[in-house]
């Protein structure tokens, strides 16, 4: 990643920290990005912040508590105030793709339960249209093989996500499959479409989730 990019992110990043408020139920994403307002947050909290948080991936919740943010359990939550993540593209309508970073499942659930959900990018992200990146689809190992056939009669084409020569497996214990759907020209149709094939546990496509969008320079 160039120090450019890296830069917006950290812009993106701050700024959305900026916005949480102390009593603040806040939901911490994944990623570059939702990196820099994790660890914003943690300055924050140093600073007397007081809030607490859910994480959406293990490797976001050893962020936070590495910074000391109080993090409760997913079970303990009602409703989230906020919801600070990422995003691998986003369209005009703030319909979004994520996964990128294996994490969509967790990201969903904790952005459906939030009263906002700010995303957080650089330009690259804002695309006319989705699909240019790979639509994550997370899916249970069990009959992959079938679920994978399926897919294809659907899209161009199936990559079952690898990591270290090995199968990536999610925080929840399932694979990623990443599709070529471009264009997506329904994205809402498609999603409902997806989540009905049996096997498939949710996708990187998120609808109507999105509130706010903060784009970094
Ligand atoms: C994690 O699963 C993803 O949804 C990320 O939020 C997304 O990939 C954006 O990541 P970056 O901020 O690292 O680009």
């Amino acid at each position: 990643m160039s120090e450019e990019i890296n830069l917006a992110k950290k812009a993106a990043g701050d700024k959305a920290a900026s916005l949480v408020e102390s009593g603040m139920l806040v939901g911490l994403g994944t990623g570059s990005t939702a990196y820099w307002a994790i660890k914003k947050i943690g300055e924050r909290v140093a600073d007397g912040l007081k809030i607490k948080a859910v994480a959406t991936s293990k490797e976001s919740e050893d962020l936070a508590r590495n910074w000391n943010i109080p993090i409760i359990p997913f079970s303990d939550v009602e409703v989230l105030d906020l919801d600070i993540d990422g995003a691998d593209e986003i369209d005009p309508n703030f319909n979004l793709i994520k996964g990128g970073g294996g994490a969509l499942l967790r990201e969903k659930i904790i952005a459906a339960k939030s009263k906002q959900m700010i995303v957080v990018a650089d330009e690259s992200k804002s695309v006319d249209t989705l699909g240019k990146f790979p639509l994550p689809v997370e899916v249970v190992p069990f009959g992959i093989e079938w679920t994978i056939a399926h897919l294809k009669e659907r899209c161009q084409s199936v990559t079952l996500r690898q990591k270290e020569k090995k199968h990536y497996v999610t925080d929840n214990g399932n694979y990623i499959l990443d599709c070529d759907f471009y264009p997506i020209n329904h994205p809402k149709t498609l999603h409902r479409e997806l989540n009905n094939i049996p096997g498939v546990v949710e996708n990187g496509l998120f609808i109507d989730l999105c509130t706010k969008v903060i784009i970094g320079e």
